[in-house]
């Protein structure tokens, strides 16, 4: 029998399931070389951790690996119940707290080398961690789809690890007990997408839809809903989809290097995100996100070739 040892954490509410061995060996590749091979020779592992019956489609998974670069304290690949994500703020903000609660890691500056890149994350003596995230960007502003049975809506394209198609949410209710209302608009307006071949820059699919309203406190900036490339939405404000944000605010002059953006998840928990400027060519910001996660679990995944659902319902 297969096995897989796990911990599982939450930030903000959102889940990350940490792998810490089991999976294939996938070599010395570089980490998106390894994304295409785990896709394609070892995707029933990916769909075995992070989806039924042993999980569900809000869990993101986090394959542990060594560091590629020599002053990288890890190196991972995200994935999720239908895919593999580039970056996940969240889920790193997670590894972190996991590789402290290890034992793995102090208080300190700890590099992590993802698919897309390095991310440089501070764990704080209270739990706190900040990431400072690739650079993220807009790409377009106001870009107008038609979604069936809601007629035409603007939003804004932009990077933040994935990608983001970013919409304010009007006079939507952003609030629990309107979780089938806005899942519904957020699916409706992936389709429009996906029908009117709305793309980052090379094709990407714009697989992240984020609805921003009134945050609960006025003492934050903003509340959004976040929905992910499965059919789940994000229990967090969502790493990436804040870096998204703040570079869309810049882009706009709407909030000052350095400043905090306050951003608060469908749930109610909030990352702090600010951002420098990058100096590229295209507008980019390297932003800076601040949450926290708790560990809440820790095991081993059991995979019973007798079990018909072994590898996961899908
Ligand atoms: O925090 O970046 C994030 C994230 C992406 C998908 C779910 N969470």
């Amino acid at each position: 029998m297969k096995k897989i040892r796990y911990v599982d954490s939450h930030t903000g509410g959102e889940p990350t399931r940490v792998v810490l061995d089991g999976f294939p060996e996938l070599g010395a590749l570089p980490l998106a070389q390894r994304v295409d091979a785990l896709r394609a020779d070892h995707d029933d592992f990916r769909a075995a951790v992070a989806s039924e019956p042993r999980a569900s489609d809000v869990m993101v998974g986090a394959l542990l690996m060594p560091p590629v670069e020599v002053t990288s304290v890890a190196s991972v690949i995200y994935f999720n119940n239908v895919g593999y994500l580039g970056m996940c703020g969240h889920g790193t903000i997670g590894l972190i707290a996991t590789l402290h609660y290890l034992g793995r890691i102090s208080p300190g500056v700890h590099r992590v080398d993802t698919p897309v890149g390095t991310v440089s994350c501070t764990l704080r003596p209270d739990g706190k961690v900040s990431i400072q995230n690739i650079p993220s960007w807009r790409y377009r502003k106001a870009v107008i789809v038609n979604v069936e049975g809601y007629g035409p809506v603007s939003g804004d394209v932009a990077w933040g690890g994935n990608w983001f198609y970013l919409v304010d949410a009007g006079d939507r209710r952003m609030s629990l007990d309107n979780i089938d209302a806005l899942l519904a608009f957020s699916r409706a307006i992936r389709h429009a997408l996906v029908a009117e071949n709305v793309t980052g820059p090379d094709g990407e699919q714009v697989d992240h839809i984020e609805l921003f309203g009134v945050p609960s406190d006025p003492a934050l900036d903003s509340r959004n809903f976040v929905l992910c490339p499965g059919s789940a939405y994000d229990r967090s404000p969502c790493g990436t989809g804040t870096s998204a944000k703040l570079a869309c605010l810049a882009a706009d002059g709407k909030l000052a290097e350095g400043a905090t953006w306050r951003q608060e998840s469908i749930v109610g928990s909030v990352f702090e995100g600010s951002y420098r400027r990058e100096g590229g060519g295209n507008g980019g910001i390297v932003p800076t996100i601040t949450g926290q996660a708790f560990v809440c679990g820790e095991g081993m995944l059991l995979m019973d070739p007798a079990d018909p659902f072994c590898w996961g319902i899908h």
